[in-house]
């Protein structure tokens, strides 16, 4: 083994630039020429390249530090042969990364005055040849000054602005998104007022021309001399690019992340390669939707609109105007459960059949019950009754016991029962797993449970996951009917309010009765009216006598 120092190879004009990102720690192994760090001025970054394969001993730079061609960036243990294969010092760096600067200083700028329209070219950006456009600045239209950033290019290695070389009014830009540029390539077709060029440029040599002649060319000054260090216009970086490494853009680039809504934790809010998959976890988990989620999403949110057509765009009103107001983030699980309940009520068609059964003498039981059981702690609600009942329901009538997959029916074999639990901080549906293998006593116990995790915060994804079938109580609270919106991929879901005694007539006088409201939410794509009205009375059938499950 033989220790390596690794430097800063030639960067051509970057000088003291700083370090803003560290892609490797001490006891890493990194091949030939990948990335060690990232390295940033105000108009280009781009990633210092290792000069050979090995592990990390060392890094001899933090964040913030500046560092110019020679600088030692790390410390390296390389095998011997490998070692001795390379030299030790600054050694041809990956190709992308010296090629970020133009290989030429760009010259001195010239004052030209042009009155035709102007091409502006890439200009000598080195070995950069084939890259990206990745940003697009201006539109025709658009007045643009000189230095004032047009594109960004991008290697795997580096990205870079192009500057205009002339002010005017952008007549076509000549480039779009994905193409790949080099040196001489027209990027902007400018109707130049005044200009300062290179003196090299062609622009000012070229005679005045008419609107439909042949437009002159000029080459934008260099990248990196011209418009880095001395003129950064920092409208043009600010409403451009998010602040992230060429890397991390291309990572995005390739998931079909919009960085800019990406919210950077790095120095000066720069997106860190966590920053990027914390914000998939999230898009993907339902906590976050992209701008362009929301866009499809227009009845969901605030910011919607547009996606049906003829739909109204959300309604914006200035509410401070009116009173005061106070704005507060909704809670994660608001966020989560919203964007589910919204998908399910605008995916599933809804049918909600209200009824009432009788419960008198079941509450007895339960009262009985509850007494005998005073000391065992556990409590015994109409809840863990409705849960057994909706269990003889689904094995009476079992495409209530079903999810639609596509084209087919996915009808269960099992009862797993899930239960609305109001939490601080929003909905969350708890599942009693294998129902129907469980009595009343047991059924209670584990929803007092799943309760209190639900109320603390606690339930695990696998505590809500694999249900049938959801009661929502508001037994509790109050209320008489309501629609509940099902819970997909489920096909329907019982809503139960507050039983109340009220006089029912037998024949021959009226006597209290304890009626216990039901609405049972279904999808009609599985479910029709008839079998919907024949679930619900099965239900209150069992639920005004339990022996019926045995018939
Ligand atoms: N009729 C009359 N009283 C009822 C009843 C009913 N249908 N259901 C429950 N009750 C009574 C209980 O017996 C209990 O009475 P006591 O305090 O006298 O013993 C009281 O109401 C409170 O019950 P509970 O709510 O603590 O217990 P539960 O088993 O009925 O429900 C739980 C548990 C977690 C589901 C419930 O607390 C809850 O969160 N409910 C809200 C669900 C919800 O938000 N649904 C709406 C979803 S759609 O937005």
């Amino acid at each position: 083994m033989a220790l390596v120092e690794v430097k800063v190879p030639d960067i051509g004009d970057f000088k003291d630039v700083a370090v803003i990102e560290l892609l490797v720690k001490p006891g890493d192994a990194v091949a030939a020429e990948q990335s060690l760090l990232t390295v940033e001025s105000d108009k280009a970054s781009m990633e210092i390249p290792s000069s050979h394969a090995g592990v990390v001993k060392e890094l001899k730079v933090a964040l913030g530090d500046k560092v110019s061609e020679g600088s030692l960036v790390a410390l390296l243990e390389v095998a011997g042969a490998a070692a001795a294969a390379a030299p030790a010092a600054a050694p041809a760096p990956a190709a992308a990364a010296p090629v970020a600067v133009p290989a030429s200083p760009a010259a001195p700028l010239a004052p030209v005055v042009a009155a035709g329209p102007i091409d502006v070219v890439v200009p000598d950006i080195g070995d950069f040849d084939q890259v990206a456009v990745i940003e697009v600045f201006v539109k025709p239209g658009d007045s643009v000054k000189v230095e004032q950033s047009l594109i960004t290019v991008e290697s795997d290695k580096a990205s870079m602005e192009i500057p205009s070389s002339h002010a005017g009014v952008v007549e076509a830009v000549l480039v779009k998104l994905g193409d790949k540029v080099s040196k001489g390539t027209p990027i902007v077709r400018v109707l130049a007022t005044s200009a300062a060029a290179p003196a090299t440029a062609v622009a000012a040599a070229a005679p005045p021309a008419p609107a439909a002649a042949a437009p002159a060319t000029a080459t934008s000054p260099a990248p990196s001399a011209v418009a880095m260090p001395a003129h950064a216009p920092a409208t043009a970086v600010s409403a451009g690019l998010p602040h992230a490494s060429p890397s991390i853009r291309k990572q995005a680039r390739e998931l079909g992340v919009p960085l800019a809504e990406v919210k950077g934790s790095g120095p000066k809010g720069r997106i860190t390669q966590d920053d990027l998959q914390g914000f998939v976890k999230q898009v993907m988990s339902g906590a976050v939707q992209t701008a362009a989620q929301k866009a499809k999403a227009p009845a969901a949110s605030a910011a919607g609109g547009g996606a049906f057509p003829g739909l109204l765009a959300w309604p914006q009103v200035d509410f401070a105007k009116f009173g005061p107001i106070e704005r507060k983030d909704l809670s994660r699980i608001k966020k989560i459960s919203g964007a589910n309940l919204h998908r399910n009520w605008v995916l599933i068609p809804h049918v909600t059949n209200h009824d009432d059964c009788d419960i008198t003498e079941l509450e007895a039981f339960r009262v009985q019950l509850n007494k005998e059981n005073e000391k065992s702690g556990v409590k015994v609600t109409m809840l863990a009754f409705m849960i057994k009942a909706a269990v003889a329901a689904l094995k009476k009538f079992p495409e209530f016991n079903a999810s639609i997959d596509g084209e087919q029916l996915v009808l269960k074999s099992y009862f797993h029962i899930g239960f609305a639990a109001d939490t601080p901080n929003g909905l969350v549906v708890p599942v009693i797993k294998d129902a129907d293998k469980k009595g009343i006593l047991q059924i209670s116990q584990e929803m007092g449970e799943l309760a209190k995790k639900a109320r603390d915060g606690k339930l695990s994804p696998a505590d809500m996951s694999g249900g049938c079938f959801s009661i929502s109580s508001l037994g509790g609270i109050g209320g008489r009917y309501f629609t509940p919106i099902i819970n997909a991929p489920e096909v329907a879901i019982m809503g139960v309010c507050k039983s109340s005694l009220e006089p029912k007539w037998d024949g021959r006088a009226f006597q209290p009765r304890l009626m216990l409201p039901l609405s049972l939410s279904w999808d009609h794509r599985v479910i029709d009216g008839a079998a919907a009205a024949r679930f619900n009375a099965y239900f209150g059938a069992v639920m005004t006598d339990f022996r019926r499950v045995m018939l």
